[in-house]
Formats: C-alpha cells, sequence, structure tokens
C-alpha cells in the first residue's frame, strides 16, 4: 500500500480501514494502525499548521506498534484481544492516570474518539455544496464530538488551525482519487467501512466500560 506524499489516495487509505475486520468481527491491529498511517499522510499534506494534531497522533500510533513488536505482541493482535489481556492483568488505569499512562485500551480509546471526529467531518464535507466552508464544516464536527474530551487550550488551538483548511473543491482534490464528483463518490462508498469499525470499537469498549480511561 502505498502511503508516501506523492503517490498519496485517500481513498487505499479508508480502505485499509474496511479490511481491518476479520471473520470474527474482530478488529485487527496492524491494519488499523496502517490506516491512522495513512490519515496522517494526508494531514501532513494540509501542512506544517497541524503538526500539533499529527504528532500526537504518530506517538499514539507508535505506542501500539511498540506493543505490536514486543514480547506480548500476539495480545495486540486485535483490539478485543488487547482489552481481555490488559484487563485481566490489570495493565490500564480505570480511574486516574497512574502506573499505566500509555495502556494499549487508553491510547486506542484517544485514537477512537478521533475517528468519530473524521466520520462526522468526512460525511458533512460529502453532503455539504459548493458553497460550504471546509473550516466551517470542520468546527462543527470537531465541536459535536473530539471537543468534548479537549481542554480549552487545544480546542482553541485547533479551531484556529480550522481556518487554515483548504476550501472544499481543493481539499476534495487533494484526496487524490480524481474529480471533485469522484472524491464525493468514493467518500460514499468508503465511509461506511469507517462506521462500521467505529461502531464495534465503540461497542466493545462500552461492554468493559471504558469510555472514560485517564
Ligand atoms: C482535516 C483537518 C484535520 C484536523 C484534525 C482534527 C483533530 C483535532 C485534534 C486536536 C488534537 C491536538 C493534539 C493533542 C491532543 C491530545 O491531548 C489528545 C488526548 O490525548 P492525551 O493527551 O489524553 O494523551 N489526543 C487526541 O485527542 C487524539 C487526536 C488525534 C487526531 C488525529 C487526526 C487525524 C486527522 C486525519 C485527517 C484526515
Amino acid at each position: 500500500m502505498a502511503h508516501g506524499d506523492d503517490t498519496y489516495n485517500l481513498k487505499e487509505v479508508l480502505v485499509t480501514f474496511k479490511s481491518c475486520l476479520n471473520d470474527k468481527q474482530e478488529i485487527l491491529m496492524d491494519p488499523y494502525l496502517e490506516g491512522w498511517k495513512g490519515l496522517v499522510s494526508f494531514l501532513n499534506t494540509m501542512g506544517a499548521i497541524f503538526s500539533f494534531v499529527s504528532k500526537d497522533a504518530v506517538s499514539k500510533i507508535q505506542i501500539m506498534e511498540d506493543f505490536r513488536s514486543s514480547d506480548q505482541k500476539d495480545h495486540y493482535e486485535t483490539l478485543q484481544s488487547m482489552v481481555s489481556y490488559e484487563l485481566k492483568n490489570g495493565l490500564v488505569d480505570l480511574k486516574k492516570t497512574g502506573v499505566y499512562p500509555t495502556s494499549g485500551c487508553r491510547t486506542i480509546l484517544r485514537l477512537h474518539r478521533a475517528l468519530h471526529w473524521l466520520q462526522l467531518f468526512l460525511e458533512s464535507l460529502r453532503t455539504s455544496n459548493s458553497e460550504s466552508r471546509t473550516s466551517l464544516l470542520c468546527i462543527d464536527s470537531y465541536n459535536a464530538s473530539l471537543a468534548n474530551y479537549h481542554p480549552w487550550i487545544i480546542r482553541k488551538a485547533a479551531t484556529m488551525a480550522f481556518y487554515a483548511l483548504p476550501a472544499r473543491e481543493t481539499f476534495l482534490e487533494n484526496m487524490k482519487v480524481g474529480t471533485i464528483e469522484e472524491a464525493v463518490a468514493m467518500l460514499g462508498e468508503a465511509l461506511p467501512s469507517i462506521v462500521q469499525i467505529y461502531d464495534i470499537t465503540q461497542a466493545l469498549y462500552a461492554q468493559h466500560n471504558l469510555l472514560d480511561l485517564p
């Protein structure tokens, strides 16, 4: 899969998320992280103003890749196996940050919340029209999701960065999937798999009471 900046294509990234599910409806860690890396490459095409965002995403991806290359790697093969392994062995700070500030469960939760923002944002972009402003779509979807978990200073920085987003048509062209119409159609085809990954993760975390991990 090509994620280099010059061969970049958002469709491939979204399709990677589709390949995350095994036949037991479990989410495979490696393609999940691969999908995230692709999103970070896309974000990096939007300029240095977003580097504080991509740095945080990269460090979280790195935490998870380190688990995947550790002695415990087999326990991190799927999100489901990670949750049961970490909970069974008391490797998660459940109430406040303590011994395990970088558990897999809390790290994936941060990415999972960001995936909800992505879903709302791309869906609003898909259904918007040529008069819509990308920055406003982005602010609305952020306020409806991720902002609820961010302190004031991050919300402020994020909102300011959103004003630097390219106009809708440029944004859609930057996806590198052809014309604006083709980009919109691609979103319609690819977003359901993002939604499915989001929903399965959400149910898994809800079932184990992990949605508020510090
Ligand atoms: C297309 C425009 C892209 C805008 C990106 C929208 C997301 C704004 C998020 C701002 C995050 C700022 C940096 C640091 C945040 C961290 O404090 C939090 C919580 O982690 P903790 O501090 O508890 O360890 N991190 C997050 O919420 C994860 C953020 C990941 C954002 C990934 C965005 C991917 C963008 C894909 C673009 C197509």
